[in-house]
Parts: structure tokens; C-alpha cells; sequence
């Protein structure tokens, strides 16, 4: 497959023979699972469309592009295999299907704080699209000042003898939200440096000042482009 690498496909041949030593199942099995990474990558391909698409259409009704860009990812097989192992969970393919819901990623980076909620609920209102889960960290941020809206959906995938329903995590968040979490990300796996007290607070009030700055922007967004659609209610209608 695209984008896996000879050392991936070793590793899974490694994960899968640990039980049952015959390289003719370990090779199935391997073989099940790029298959079903195969259908994690459609589902991740087809969130993207429909966020192009929404995207289009917003430019085109408020002359102005909701989204910046859009970030796609598949968690690797190593990744997969540690987080179950983590989770005390079987290492299985069923397992990967019952028990994880961010194998297909996708992270929009939006313009405004509104055009996320304007966005998701746009998004939701697909009929082929069921919401399986979803955290509001813009309205309920971490304690460390991480912001950002994440949904678990299940989208349709149509295969050449029917179809299956597959799982994708889709992170929302603006620009400075992304800016923040980009660069706090790139520190905390820094793991040989042990963080201070005084350094999270800093951390914290520095993702405070971005969430300030979203909202003086958009503030002035508001002056300068007035919404063709009445956004006010969104937020309280989703929950
Ligand atoms: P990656 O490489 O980004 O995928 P789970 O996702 O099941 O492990 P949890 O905590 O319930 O666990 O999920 P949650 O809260 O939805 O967060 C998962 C993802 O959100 C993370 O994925 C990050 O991408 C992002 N995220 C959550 N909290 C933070 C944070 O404090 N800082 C930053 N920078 N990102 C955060 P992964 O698995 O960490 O990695």
C-alpha cells in the first residue's frame, strides 16, 4: 500500500506470528489488516471531500474560506499496536475495529472559532455520516489550555460487494488553536525534559492569550464580513 514501508510490513508480520507460529496465517492476517487500513484510508479520503466541498460552497455564499487547510493521517501499525498493548487490549484486527476509533485522522484548521461549529454541524447534518462521539474542548478546554472539537463519526465505505461502515477522528480547531497545539506537542514529547510548574502555567496562559486572540479576530471578522447566516445559535444547538 502507498505510504507503508518495508520495516511496517515486517513489524506486522512480527505482531500477527507472535501467537501462532505458521508464517501462512501470520501472512493472512497481515494481509486483513492492510485491507482494512485500505477501507481506514477511504473513509479519511471521503471526510476530506465532504470537507472540500463544504468549503466550496462557503466561499461562494460568504465570499470567504472557512477552512485553511486540511490535515490528513493513518496511524501507523506500530502506533496501533502500542495503544492496544497500552490498553491491555487483544492485539487483533477485530480488536482494532471494536476498540479504536482514531486509526483514520483528519484535522481541519479553521479560519474562525464559528466556522468550526458552523462546519461540524454542517458536516453532521449528512445523512451518511452517524456521530459516534464527540469532545468540546473550545468550550471545555484541558486544564493545560488545549482547544480543539473532536468528533468520532462512522461513514460508509462501498465496496465492490457491499459496504462497511468505518470510523474517523476529526479534529476541528482554528488557527491559533492549531499554532498552540502544534508547538506544545513538539515539547511535550521533548521526554527527557521534565517540565516545571511555572513552565505549564506559562504554557496554559500562553493558549489562553491565543484563545483571546481568536476571539478579538473574530470580532473583527464580524465588523468586516458580516455572516450571511445567523452563526449565534450553532454551538447551543449541537449539544
Ligand atoms: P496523534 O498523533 O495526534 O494522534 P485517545 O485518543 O483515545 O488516545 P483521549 O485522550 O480520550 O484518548 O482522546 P482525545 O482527548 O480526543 O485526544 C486525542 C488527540 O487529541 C491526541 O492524539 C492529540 O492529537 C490531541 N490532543 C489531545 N490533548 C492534547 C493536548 O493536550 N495537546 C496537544 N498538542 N494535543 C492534544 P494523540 O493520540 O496524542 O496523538
Amino acid at each position: 500500500m502507498p505510504g507503508w514501508t518495508f520495516d511496517d510490513e515486517k513489524l506486522l508480520r512480527r505482531m500477527f506470528s507472535a501467537d501462532d507460529p505458521t508464517f501462512e496465517l501470520a501472512e493472512a492476517r497481515t494481509h486483513e489488516l492492510m485491507e482494512l487500513m485500505v477501507f481506514y484510508k477511504c473513509a479519511m479520503m471521503e471526510i476530506e471531500t465532504k470537507f472540500n466541498v463544504l468549503n466550496a460552497e462557503y466561499s461562494l455564499m460568504h465570499d470567504r474560506n472557512p477552512i485553511q487547510s486540511i490535515k490528513t493521517r493513518l496511524k501507523s501499525p506500530r502506533s496501533i499496536r502500542d495503544k492496544l498493548i497500552r490498553r491491555n487490549l487483544p492485539v487483533s484486527i477485530d480488536s482494532i475495529e471494536q476498540n479504536l476509533t482514531d486509526i483514520a485522522g483528519v484535522r481541519v484548521i479553521c479560519s474562525f472559532p464559528e466556522d468550526v461549529y458552523a462546519l461540524i454541524r454542517a458536516l453532521l447534518r449528512q445523512d451518511d455520516i452517524t456521530l459516534i462521539d464527540m469532545k468540546d474542548y473550545i468550550a471545555n478546554p484541558k486544564p493545560n489550555g488545549y482547544r480543539s472539537l473532536h468528533i468520532i463519526v462512522e461513514i460508509p465505505i462501498f465496496l465492490e460487494h457491499g459496504k462497511k461502515r468505518i470510523k474517523v477522528e476529526i479534529q476541528l480547531r482554528t488557527i491559533a488553536m492549531d499554532f498552540w497545539a502544534t508547538l506544545e506537542h513538539q515539547l511535550r514529547y521533548k521526554k527527557e525534559f521534565e517540565f516545571t510548574e511555572e513552565m505549564m502555567q506559562e504554557l496554559k496562559e500562553c493558549a489562553d492569550i491565543s484563545a483571546k486572540l481568536d476571539l478579538r479576530m473574530e470580532a473583527i471578522r464580524k465588523a468586516v464580513l458580516p455572516a450571511k447566516i445567523d452563526y449565534s445559535a450553532l454551538q447551543d444547538e449541537m449539544f
